[in-house]
């Protein structure tokens, strides 16, 4: 290339650059802005979405943030997308907003969800009776930290009811409130290396059920009524005496200008489906694996291209972002 040529490439960009910035019927489309959360399979599933968003030229963003504010973020327009929606700690302020026309319900995937009490295999001969949640009132002494006698339970920060399932079920445990997925990873590899008793917040998809054998504590079967109707169940005085849903959806929730400004691309997002085993496998390749986030996503899209190809085929349009 002469240095003619290329001067006059950078001249003409600068002159469009010029154009583009002068007029407001040319104003790019505005960034979606990606929530990132405190799961490794949402970060990664978010990545695979907005490699596919950016592939299709829109501006894409990433906010890395806690569960608890997704909420808030989401209904005030100041985050776009939540890509991993779970019923079991998840499904109250989901249907709230959606229903108040705050957030938009972007559909389900097709993964069916579980979030509960778990415990690796080893655990079950230590505690006879498991995994019917009976076990543990006489068990307890056996999850003690530091020669107490009440147990101890992990909790990550998603889950709300734990202490109100604690009071109702009359467990003599106590909950210590982890800060994200990578805390409870930790204090699970150091007690399966010593085989030492651990019950802990899980669940599935995840990547724990690639590399540890283990169940979820069996609590009463959940129903709607056991969150606000004290007399259901065995506790007639108490809340939430059951257990979390045993077969949860998984939904993807979107800002409430997403579908207005970004019409191709919120069909496209109503079409993204994951199974179970796309998100234990989002989860191992960075939790087992360790590929970063991104790297993982692009893994992904590479060994799955006819399920994400069918997705933009069947979103049927073109990015606005692309004009
Ligand atoms: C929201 N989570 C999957 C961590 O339970």
């Amino acid at each position: 290339m002469t240095n003619g040529t290329a001067g006059w490439r950078v001249l003409c960009a600068a002159t469009i650059a010029v154009i583009f910035a002068a007029g407001p019927a040319y104003a790019a489309s505005p960034t979606i802005k990606i929530l990132t959360l405190d799961w490794t399979s949402q970060i990664v599933v978010s990545h695979i979405a907005g490699e596919l968003l950016s592939a299709q030229k829109y501006s894409v963003s990433y906010l890395s943030e806690a569960a608890d504010s997704q909420w808030f973020l989401l209904s005030s327009g100041q985050a776009d997308l939540q890509i991993e929606v779970w019923e079991g700690s998840m499904a109250k302020e989901m249907s709230g907003l959606s229903r108040r026309g705050l957030i938009v319900d972007a559909g389900d995937h097709e993964a069916v969800t579980r979030e509960e009490w778990w415990y690796p295999a080893y655990v079950k001969a230590q505690c006879p009776g498991l995994p019917d949640w009976r076990a543990l009132r006489k068990c307890a002494p056996l999850f003690a930290t530091a020669g107490g006698t009440r147990g101890t339970y992990y909790s990550g920060p998603w889950e709300k009811p734990d202490r109100a399932r604690i009071r109702a079920l009359g467990l003599p445990f106590d909950v210590v409130q982890l800060k994200d997925g990578d805390e409870l990873r930790s204090v699970l590899e150091e007690a399966v290396a010593q085989q030492r008793p651990i019950v802990l917040f899980n669940w599935t998809p995840n990547w724990v059920e690639s590399i540890y054998e283990g169940e979820f504590v069996e609590f009463p079967v959940y129903a709607q009524a056991c969150e606000t109707e004290p007399e259901w169940g065995i506790n007639e005085q108490l809340t939430w005496d059951c257990g979390n849903p045993k077969d949860g959806w998984l939904k993807k929730a979107v800002s409430r200008r997403f579908p207005t400004i970004w019409p191709c691309a919120y069909a496209l997002i109503q079409r993204i489906s994951l199974s179970n085993a796309d998100i234990s496998q989002a989860a191992a390749l960075v939790d087992v694996r360790g590929f970063s986030h991104q790297d993982a996503a692009r893994h992904w899209l590479a060994e799955n291209e006819p399920k994400w190809r069918a997705w933009l085929q069947d979103a049927g349009c073109v990015a606005e972002g692309s004009g």
